[in-house]
């Protein structure tokens, strides 16, 4: 089955007793049983709900995987994953990342004695380096989140399976449609669905995909031993965004590519980030690892810190909000807002400074976003 089908169909057998097409929300936190041990599958819904069950069949079809694991939200999936790990253990994350996975690592994992070293993302060779005797997994965003830099999958995956370590890779910016990173050799992939695998900035929630048995039972087993699982209407709402991520992904595309070209010719940019401008120092890795180069666009603004806060008052379409991956174009200002709990001087050393702005390229009619773009900059 090719990935638009599998979008709309995987996981989601018409309702048994019904017909029903769509997948019915188990509003239920309980099942009853025949007797002890005697059940159909489902005992309590922390443990398991038919709805999300369908949603984590989903997923793992689109990413290629055998398993899926949902969340209550992004952060809590990334929780999951670090559970494999116990404490004095070691990971190696690279250095653009979303703002909240740090603050994870650093003000939680830290206070557990699990340590992270950050290394250059697209330095392969700094992976190996970076590696110490407790060392457990390697930690990929790519695209980063805000940078847009990218990582090399399969020859960090190469290096981190030599060493006997697991490859996590956050696909959230790049969705199934346009990266399938357990194909490429990682271990586990990740996702904050609330962005683009939902779509519609009405869920918050997350997801995790595997191929690997072991790694699989420990997730399932965490999942539902500390109980951060998505409620069944949730479950259920971003089971229908998905039906549509195929067209939504080729729009968001097609959109942002017109946006950074736009971007890249104009006065007051200083610089563009995104990967499908030739000039990009990750365009060539781009081409061979993604089918596509996706829908986030950032930009340094030529000015002061207070120009910014002057631009982003002045959009009309674009929103001046956190999140990304919907419908709607929303511009963010990362040094405030979703990277603000990385310290000032780590956040400037890598690049991330208080003129950048990172975009959301929507699917509206693109000319609609040229033009705010043109009036807000103006
Ligand atoms: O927000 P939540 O669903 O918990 O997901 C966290 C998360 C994980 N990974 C990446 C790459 C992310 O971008 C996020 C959340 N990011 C934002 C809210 C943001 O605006 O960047």
């Amino acid at each position: 089955m090719e990935f638009a089908t599998k979008a709309i169909h995987a996981g989601q057998e018409p309702d048994h007793t019904t017909g029903a097409i769509m997948t019915p929300i188990f509003q239920t936190s309980t099942y009853a049983q025949a007797g002890i041990g005697e059940h159909k599958g489902y005992e309590y819904a922390r443990t398991g709900n038919p709805t999300r069950t369908a949603l984590e069949a989903c997923i793992a079809a689109l990413e290629g995987g055998t398993h899926g694991l949902a969340f209550a939200s992004g952060m809590a999936a990334e929780q999951a994953i670090l559970s494999l790990l116990s404490a004095g253990d070691h990971l190696i994350a690279c250095d653009d990342l979303y703002g909240g996975t740090y603050r994870l690592f650093e003000r939680i994992m830290g206070r557990y004695n699990v340590q992270t070293s950050y290394v250059t993302a697209g330095n392969v060779a700094d992976y190996e380096r970076a590696i110490r005797p407790n060392t457990k997994l390697i930690w990929l965003e790519t695209p980063t989140n805000p940078l847009l830099r990218l990582v090399d999958i399969q020859a960090v995956a190469e290096i981190a399976h030599r060493h006997n370590l697991l490859v996590v890779v956050d696909n959230t910016f790049s969705s199934p449609y346009f990266q399938q990173p357990l194909n490429l050799g990682a271990d586990i992939v990740l996702h904050s669905t609330t962005k683009y695998i939902n779509g519609h900035s009405d869920v918050v929630g997350g997801v995790l995909v595997t191929h690997n048995e072991e790694v699989y039972q420990s997730l399932k087993f965490y999942q539902n031993a500390a109980g951060a699982v998505p409620g069944p209407f949730d479950a259920w709402l971003t089971l229908r965004g998905i039906k549509t991520l195929a067209v939504r992904m080729r729009q968001h595309e097609e959109n942002a590519r017109a946006v950074a070209g736009y971007l890249a010719e104009h006065p007051r940019v200083e610089h563009v980030y995104y990967p499908g401008l030739v000039a990009h120092p990750d365009h060539e890795l781009a081409k061979r690892q993604m089918s596509g180069f996706g829908g986030m666009v950032s930009f340094q603004f030529k000015g002061q810190m207070a120009d910014v806060d002057h631009v982003v008052r002045r959009f009309k379409v674009f929103a001046f909000a956190e999140s990304l991956g919907g419908v709607e174009s929303l511009v963010c200002h990362p040094a405030t807002m979703t990277h603000g709990s990385i310290p000032r001087e780590l956040r400037e050393a890598r690049g991330l400074t208080d003129t950048l702005l990172r975009l959301s390229i929507g699917i509206e009619d693109v000319m609609d976003l040229l033009a705010d773009l043109a009036q807000a900059l103006a």
